[in-house]
């Protein structure tokens, strides 16, 4: 039994869609929670004017009866209420004729940074618009959508999650960066609470839980750092400095004073709190651009600019989370099984209850 996320969509296309299979049946959906997070993602300082235009809303189209799941799959949508603006752009059947419109100049100077180049040379295309519709971070609104699922399901078994900016005076540096047509990057950390042990496998690297949740971070637009714990730090520690000691309270429950391993040992998860945090460059599409060359003519020239958001970090903090609820539950499902919510929820605790542990 596992969780699966397939999404698609494009930046200015019609909409985002994900499909979500590995739910257990009954599993109680509140759509405002799950907006709420898709809110929580738009409201960062720094974002471009477009989420004033987007005020992003999940449809659930199938695998909900009553506000509850079927054990089917489960299928979200988020609209794009900018593609109203770029329609014969971006329309999937174009009318007769020579397409007009928003995004229908082809972009021939690819932004460093930004998928246009490698995606142009890797599918041939002509137009740099058929790659980077599509690496664009709007993806990660039904991603979070997804995220919300996910962390409904974890809530079942006491596991919260939280996303924050670790970045000291990010609107500051946002200002300053805005003022000089420039963009800015920044850190986030994601703090997953009530995880047990046993989450995750050695038995093969795609199974530990570490390579998993760096993959799914490193998985999101414009990440390109992830640390576990206390991470690329204690490459410089000692030994002694570095591992959490094993303790036993009076009931025989284990715990530790530290928490350097970030919750997870052996690719594992031990019982502590998984810390995981992820590092975002600066956005790539510059105000001010960068040099690139012509793909069509060969002449040197300057990077496309088009509108785009001085930084993201505050969303990367939501969308983070949500990739740490979704593998989270994922590798849960693995544990615990069950087709009916209850029967997840009884395996759990069935296996909570005969390991010393007590929930962080
Ligand atoms: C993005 C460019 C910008 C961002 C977009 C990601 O889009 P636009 O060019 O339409 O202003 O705003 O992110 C979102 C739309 C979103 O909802 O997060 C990019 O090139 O990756």
């Amino acid at each position: 039994m596992t969780l699966k996320l397939t999404s698609a969509g494009e930046s200015h296309g019609p909409g985002l869609v994900a499909i979500v299979t590995g739910l257990p049946a009954g599993l109680v959906l509140d759509q405002a929670a799950i907006d709420a997070d898709l809110a929580r993602r738009q409201e960062g300082y720094g974002r471009s004017p477009r989420q004033q235009l987007e005020q992003d809303v999940v449809e659930v189209l199938a695998g909900l009866r009553h506000g509850r799941t079927l054990g089917t799959p489960l299928a979200l949508v988020v609209r794009n209420r900018d593609h109203a603006n770029w329609a014969w752009g971006m329309s999937p059947w174009p009318p007769e004729g020579e397409p007009g419109g928003k995004g229908s100049k082809p972009v021939t100077l690819p932004r460093p940074g930004h998928a246009d180049l490698a995606g142009s040379l890797k599918f041939g295309l002509a137009d740099a618009r058929d790659a980077l519709e599509r690496a664009s971070a709007r993806q990660t609104a039904v991603a979070v959508a997804a995220g919300a699922v996910a962390k409904a399901l974890l809530g079942q078994i006491g596991i919260e999650l939280e996303g924050r900016v670790v970045t000291d005076e990010l609107e500051a540096r946002i200002d300053e960066a805005r003022a000089e047509r420039d963009t800015v990057g920044g850190v986030v950390e994601v703090l997953a609470r009530g995880v047990p042990p046993g989450l995750g496998s050695y038995a093969s690297k795609e199974e530990r839980l570490d390579a998993r949740l760096a993959a799914a971070l490193m998985g999101i637009q414009a990440v390109k750092g992830v640390e576990i714990g206390a991470g690329f730090e204690l490459a410089d520690r000692r030994g002694s400095q570095a591992h959490d000691e094993i303790l036993a309270d009076d009931q025989g429950a284990l715990y530790r004073e530290t928490n350097f391993a970030g919750g997870i040992e052996g690719g594992v998860s031990n019982g502590e709190n998984v810390v995981v945090r992820a590092a975002m460059k600066p956005l790539p599409t510059l105000m001010r651009p960068l040099r690139s060359v012509d793909l069509e003519s060969g002449e040197a020239g300057e990077a496309l600019v088009e509108r785009s958001d001085v930084a993201a970090v505050e969303a990367l903090a939501v969308v983070a989370e949500a990739a740490v609820a979704f593998e989270l539950a994922r590798a849960a499902r693995e544990k615990f099984g069950g087709d009916a919510v209850g029967d997840f929820v009884a395996a759990h605790r069935a296996y909570v209850e005969r390991i010393p542990w007590r929930t962080r």
